[in-house]
């Protein structure tokens, strides 16, 4: 099947970037999906765009990696505070010592365009420019027409979370990715890794805060984060949500059920 990569940005003077988007498609829908994308930058709530730029690429299917969505699990929270509690507590139960200072060096992704790459042991930045940082991109959900098309009218935080999570985990050397959403009405953030999956914490900053980023810690070698880096920037990643299977266990005292992605 002939597919084509489809990445939207939009913005404007006044508010800067107000609104981007990307898919994989089949070539049979790309018209349609140019559409939508068009009309997804022209509707935004942040304000009416004075640019929009649609980058149409072709993709070969020998391309794309296909993943299996990583399992998802909620951890209830009432406060940032208690979220922060949360994430440290994976942060240790995947081994890293320097769990609290990873916690105080997020709030340097909240001005990046991208994600910060961390030294997870280290805590070395290693992104080549530190105001651009690293972005995740190249990625869609492999889903029925139906669903994508849904996913295609307006933003579903959750979902396209979910498919940059599992690129971004998959590679080897990333331990866990850590994430706090930059709109200020969206307050579930998430910590992600290939043991413990995708943990959604349901309070991570205070409402109306319009400040986050992410962070992505990394473990390896000099060779292993050129190979990191052009895998999250350029590796084609289709993501078959469903495919999902039950988490490994939670840490002591937290008790999160998998859920239904569907
Ligand atoms: C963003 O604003 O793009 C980040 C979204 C985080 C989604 C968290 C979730 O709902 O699981
Ligand atoms: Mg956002």
């Amino acid at each position: 099947m002939s597919r084509y990569s489809i990445k939207m940005r939009a913005s404007n003077k006044v508010e800067g970037h107000i609104s981007g988007a990307e898919k994989i498609i089949p070539e049979e829908e790309l018209e349609q999906y140019c559409a939508r994308l068009l009309s997804r930058a022209l509707r935004h709530s942040k304000g009416k765009p004075d640019f929009i730029n649609l980058k149409i690429e072709a993709v070969r299917e020998e391309e794309i990696l296909h993943l299996p969505a990583l399992p998802v699990t909620t951890a209830e929270t009432a406060s940032a505070g208690e979220g922060m509690a949360v994430v440290l507590e994976y942060l240790r139960r995947l081994g890293l010592e320097r769990a609290e200072e990873i916690l105080a060096l997020w709030k340097q992704s909240y001005s990046m365009r991208g994600a910060m790459l961390l030294d997870a042991d280290t805590l070395r930045r290693l992104e080549p420019d530190r105001d651009r940082g690293i972005r995740a991109t190249y990625m869609d959900m492999e889903t029925e027409d139906e669903a994508r098309q849904s996913a295609c009218g307006g933003k579903n935080h959750f979902n396209e979370a979910l498919v940059l999570a599992t690129k971004v985990v998959n590679h080897p050397n990333i331990v866990a990715e850590l994430c706090i959403s930059d709109d200020p009405d969206y307050v579930t953030g998430y910590i992600a890794s290939r043991a413990f999956g995708y943990v959604r914490v349901t309070t991570l900053k205070e409402m109306g805060s319009p400040l986050g980023g992410r962070i992505f810690l990394f473990r390896g070698t000099e060779e292993e984060r050129d190979d990191c880096i052009r895998y999250l920037q350029q590796q084609k990643v289709l993501v078959h949500v469903g495919d999902t299977t039950s988490p490994a266990a939670s840490p002591a005292g937290m008790s999160h059920e998998p859920q239904n992605q569907a």
